[in-house]
């Protein structure tokens, strides 16, 4: 392509709500604009990018076996009542009605329209497997979109659905997809982890991981083990398992002792280490009782006072859809006091009970009364241990529930999530089919979601390296960019188009730099359009010579024959 005639507006300065590298980027090289908050427009640059991307992903999903193809983004608001999900997606879940008042969905995800097409079609075992995918936008009406395309409210996704008739054809098709990913993200140059997630609000039955790419921005924390192939989204990070708590609830259920509670007055204590200060303890003698409200009930979760409650395990250990931290009100109106006193001596709701706390001889809790602490209180004693599971977040160091050894922390951008579903949306949408005997059986489902567009931004954070944006070579908007420095100069000018004749007959597609611009306005654009190769032209011309840069930033004299000959065994190998 000429660069005279590309649409490529670049930005001297970014809008200050551009926070991290990649979106600074897009935005200061003319790859997007933002049209709305969260909602982009791809320029050529960026919708080059994005097509490369859609091209590895459909390679490797198609060698998988998957089949493409595409859903609307407009879904009737019955197929989600259906499943039972209409009501419970908030204000993330884009409603509209159409001229009839028939009310919609803008999709933010596609298991009710692929469930509700399948189950119409599909009605024999002799018809299974099957996996279909689309790329397609999706969109969820984020509160808070930020880092451009790393958290939109519009966003292209991969989302593949696969159907069998039995538990070792899910496992197949997982497998099969977990591969594909594996290969998907390493052509895309990423560097990425597949960790151990878990599922969420899509629920299912079985396991389910994500692909993390590493980056210091990555609003994931990646667990993972500095020895063995452990490794798990943080949400899902299990504390190694502690026998302590068994042997402690046997102890109490050999014989209750006597209760050793004692009230303590802690009048205007304002946080935890006051209330350490104050007593004369560490944090970790505390029990930190937390109120839940989770699918609308209440629940107090006891963690060690040196401890976070994950949230996600609570909700996973109740199979709920929603859980978040009681109002402050609330907590008044079970506990009778503010959070800073809150325990679990006395209560009437379900006690939720950490590992660690169960393990805890006796302990400090709130009296659930205004200024009021109990010391010597007894887990299995003064309260009971009827839910004793893994609720907190694990520390950095702690043992590896695998191996052992010291667990490390990364930060990381999902890229994709891959479910086994099982029969969660088939039984609450009808979709059976009929098997060898004639007996109409659930489909059993996985569903596989990679963030296309934001895959685009990782690979973009990835690629910065000292204020230099090098796309790799298989998603690069441009592979090869010719720049003649002096645009008089007719040997130069000459030579460039030679070597653009050239490698387009070779079957590239190179930006040629034939702008009439002074040098420094040429390789500040280049930095911006990223291509891994460039081609020089400059004084060397007379002599048939140009500079390359290779994606490595090295810069050497070449002929014309050996820069033609070099960017073709390079870009072929790669696409
Ligand atoms: C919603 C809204 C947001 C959502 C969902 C539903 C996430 C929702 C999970 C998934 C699971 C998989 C197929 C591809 C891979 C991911 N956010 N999820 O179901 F209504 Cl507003 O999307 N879906």
């Amino acid at each position: 392509m000429r660069q005279s005639q590309l649409f490529m507006t670049t930005m001297r300065e970014v809008p200050s709500e551009a926070e991290v590298s990649s979106h600074q980027w897009m935005l200061r090289g003319g790859y997007i604009r933002q049209t709305a908050a969260g909602v982009y427009s791809y320029l050529p640059l960026g919708r080059r990018v994005l097509r490369n991307i859609e091209s590895i992903v459909r390679q490797e999903m198609d060698a998988a076996g998957a089949q493409e193809m595409l859903m609307p983004a407009i879904q009737p608001a019955e197929l989600w009542r259906d499943s039972g999900r209409y009501d419970v997606y908030g204000a993330e879940l884009i409603r509209l009605q159409d001229r009839h008042e028939r009310e919609f969905v803008l999709g933010p995800t596609h298991e009710e329209v692929i469930t509700s097409i399948v189950r119409q079609e599909i009605s024999s075992y002799r018809k299974l497997p099957v996996n279909l995918y689309q790329i397609q936008s999706k969109y969820r009406d984020e509160r808070r979109p930020r880092f451009g395309l790393l958290r939109g409210r519009e966003f292209l996704m991969k989302d593949a659905y696969s159907f069998d008739g039995d538990w070792g054809g899910l496992d197949v098709a997982y497998r099969a997809m977990y591969q594909a990913y594996e290969r998907i993200f390493k052509r895309c140059g990423l560097t990425f982890r597949a960790v151990e997630a878990d599922a969420g609000a899509i629920g299912g039955q079985g396991e389910t991981h994500e692909f993390m790419a590493l980056a210091a921005i990555g609003e994931d924390t990646v667990v993972s083990c500095s020895r063995c192939t452990y490794a798990a989204n943080l949400e899902r990070a299990e504390a190694a398992a502690m026998d302590k708590a068994a042997d402690r609830t046997d102890a109490i259920a050999g014989g209750s002792p006597a209760s050793t509670t004692e009230r303590v007055h802690t009048p205007g204590v304002k946080s935890m280490e006051e209330l350490t200060r104050s007593l004369q303890v560490t944090s970790a003698q505390l029990i930190k009782t937390l109120i839940f409200r989770v699918d609308g009930r209440s629940y107090a979760v006891l963690v060690r006072g040196d401890r976070e409650v994950n949230e996600t395990k609570v909700k996973s250990y109740l199979q709920a859809e929603q859980a978040e931290l009681a109002e402050a009100e609330e907590v008044t109106r079970i506990t009778g006091a503010s959070a800073l006193f809150a325990g679990p001596v006395g209560l009437t709701i379900p006690i939720l009970v950490d590992y660690e706390v169960a393990a805890m001889v006796h302990g400090i809790t709130g009296g659930n009364e205004k200024d009021i602490h109990i010391r010597g209180v007894q887990p299995g004693v003064d309260f009971p241990l009827e839910f004793v599971s893994d609720y907190r977040n694990v520390i950095e160091g702690e043992p590896c529930p695998r191996c052992g050894e010291p667990i490390q922390f990364h930060r990381g951008i999902e890229l994709g999530h891959v479910f086994k579903l099982g029969t969660k949306y088939s039984e609450a949408m009808n979709a059976t089919y009929l098997d060898a005997e004639g007996e109409a059986k659930p489909l059993i489902m996985g569903c596989y979601g990679i963030g296309v567009s934001r895959v685009m931004a990782a690979i973009a954070e990835q690629s910065i390296i000292e204020d230099r944006l090098v796309w790799p070579i298989s998603v690069a908007p441009f592979q090869v960019h010719i720049i003649p420095v002096a645009t008089k100069d007719e040997v130069q000018l000459k030579l460039a188009e030679q070597i653009y004749g050239e490698l387009r007959h070779a079957g590239l597609d190179p930006l040629l730099d034939d702008r009439d611009e002074r040098a420094g306005v040429k390789f500040k654009d280049a930095d911006l359009a990223g291509a891994p190769i460039r081609i020089i032209v400059g004084r060397g011309a007379a002599a048939g010579e140009v500079e390359w840069t290779g994606a490595d930033g090295v810069k050497m004299n070449l002929t014309v024959a050996e820069a033609i000959e070099r960017a073709r065994a390079i870009t072929c190998q790669e696409r």
